[in-house]
């Protein structure tokens, strides 16, 4: 599936069997370092490599999930109090160019009003711009606490992503503050929220950044996300 410095091998990608936990756990076990932070639409990074942002309500564990991502623990910076992240985080994987394969962006919650009306519409204006307007952004995360689904805030963010056909998943974090017996069903409602959406992937992901449950899958839908990519580009400049 990948070479050992975790170059895609691009044949087969199409079929839905392939697993792509090992091409997905070499991606994510290289250098990954913080590259930018921006609090301004204006000043964000060049384009580079492909993006996925991670978004989602304040304290539902964006942060925490990048740090599970990448096998570490202080990489993006987490609190016990919502709000804690106030700008867009780009970390590059595979450490910076030329070799950067992957930005993953971590950003602000939604749904916080402690920090002030208008550092929120700031936010929430940066946001959108953001998902709305990058060329490179392949897909959104949107994280939803698993122990309480999904809130009228989150509907906003999918209508949001939905109308600009930006692509996007669903995670359920915290799963190890669920219990098993309930797992099933939370992803089941959540999947049932999202067949009349065009946006979205129809898989639900239930994470936990505490034990790692699942993380292992995410990173694997991550590296299909990124070996349809490069096959869908290899596409194009054949034919062109
Ligand atoms: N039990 C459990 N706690 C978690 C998990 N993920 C995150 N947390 C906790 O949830 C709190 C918020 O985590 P963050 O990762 O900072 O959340 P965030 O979404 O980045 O929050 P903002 O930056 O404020 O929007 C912290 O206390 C984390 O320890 C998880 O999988 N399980
Ligand atoms: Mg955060």
């Amino acid at each position: 599936m990948s070479t050992a410095e975790g170059n895609f091998i691009l044949s087969n990608v199409d079929e839905p069997d392939i697993d792509f936990t090992e091409t997905g756990r070499k991606l994510f076990a290289g250098p990954c370092d913080f590259i930018w932070a921006a609090v301004e639409i204006e000043k964000l990074p060049l384009l580079g490599p492909p993006e996925i942002a991670f978004a989602g309500r304040s304290n539902v564990g964006k942060s925490s999930l990048v740090n599970a991502l990448t096998g570490r623990k202080t990489l993006a910076r987490t609190s016990h109090t919502p709000g804690r992240t106030q700008q867009l985080n780009f970390f590059a994987l595979g450490a910076e160019s030329p070799n950067e394969k992957l930005r993953l962006i971590d950003m602000p919650g939604y749904g916080y009003a402690a920090v002030g009306k208008q550092k929120v519409a700031a936010w929430n204006k940066m946001m959108r711009d953001y998902l709305r307007g990058r060329a490179t952004l392949a897909r959104v995360f949107v994280l939803v606490d698993g122990r309480h689904g999904l809130k009228e805030s989150d509907l906003e963010m999918m209508d949001l992503l939905d109308t600009c056909a930006v692509s996007y998943q669903l995670i359920l974090t915290k799963r190890d503050e669920v219990r098993k017996a309930d797992q099933q069903a939370r992803i089941d409602a959540t999947l049932d929220a999202l067949k009349k959406r065009p946006a979205a992937f129809p898989q639900v992901i239930f994470t936990s950044s505490e034990t790692g449950e699942d993380v292992a899958t995410l990173r694997a839908a991550v590296a299909r996300l990124m070996a349809e990519r490069a096959q869908g580009s290899a596409g194009v400049s054949k034919e062109s």
